[in-house]
């Protein structure tokens, strides 16, 4: 069995990305490079085999690979981004994921983005932001429960992704922000609260027994090793910029072909 991240380079055009939170600052487009390919380094230290799908220069967004599939073993589903700017970087996520998994689709007038999608064994959460809607939820919905998944809507406030607030970070165990999604949710679950201090401390990816982890965040780390978490740090700190993190610049999944 062989741990796939798939990743995509970064845009000269990021500068220009989608921006809902955060005021837009100048980004350096070489040392968010640099950092992405630590991030790719950390995921083969993590196990993973790094795949990049073909780049989309013109796309400013096109990094954050996570919002255009959600990958689960029996299927990938491919999003409909809910930024109309981002529709365009699917169609390649698609055919390269065509070589793993039966791939199907999200259709208007349904947007997701996979940002808003987490999944937990057979639970999978999806944000009710302003970029997932009611109708694309209902087709994951569709999509997932002959498969013996149960798909939830649930709301965030405050943050871009139902994964700015809450991951998981090992077997039951998540990272949450609770200013951002209602702990109730989650109860069946083990949960770590970020720090006060670090409210943008929630997306962490998990890979196996491992975390990778933004290096900006030291008090909520302290929090993750406490519980016998080790975090393979990544310094994302341009990226954070885009209002991205270290779950979107990637899409993980097993494939049995090796
Ligand atoms: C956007 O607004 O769509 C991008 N600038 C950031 C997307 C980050 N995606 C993610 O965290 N899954």
């Amino acid at each position: 069995m062989t741990t796939i991240a798939l990743t995509r380079a970064i845009s000269d055009r990021i500068g220009r990305c989608e921006l809902t939170h955060l005021k837009r600052e100048p980004i350096d487009v070489d040392l968010a490079r640099a950092q992405h390919a630590a991030y790719e380094a950390a995921l083969r230290a993590c196990g993973c085999d790094v795949v990049r799908v073909a780049p989309a220069p013109d796309r400013p967004d096109s990094v954050f690979i996570e919002d255009t599939a959600v990958v689960l073993p029996e299927v990938a589903i491919i999003m409909r981004p809910g930024a109309s700017s981002r529709r365009v970087e699917t169609e390649a996520v698609g055919r390269a994921l065509a070589k793993f998994r039966e791939v199907v689709e999200i259709e208007a007038p349904g947007t997701i983005d996979g940002g808003d999608v987490l999944s937990v064994g057979r639970e999978v959460y999806v944000g009710e932001s302003a970029r997932s809607n009611r109708e694309g939820i209902g087709q994951m919905r569709r999509i997932l429960e002959p498969h013996g998944y149960t798909v939830a809507g649930l709301p965030v406030r405050g943050c871009l992704h139902l994964k700015s607030a809450v991951t998981e970070v090992a077997e039951e165990t998540l990272l949450i922000q609770p200013q951002w999604v209602d702990r109730d949710f989650f109860s069946g679950y083990s949960l770590i609260e970020v720090d006060p201090d670090e409210a943008y401390a929630a997306n962490a990816l998990r890979i196996g027994d491992r975390a990778i982890y933004p290096i900006s965040f030291p008090k909520t780390a302290e929090r993750l090793r406490s519980r016998g978490i080790d975090p393979a740090f990544a310094d994302v700190s341009e990226l954070a910029k885009a209002e991205g993190a270290v779950t979107c610049c990637s899409l993980i999944f097993d494939h049995a072909g090796g």
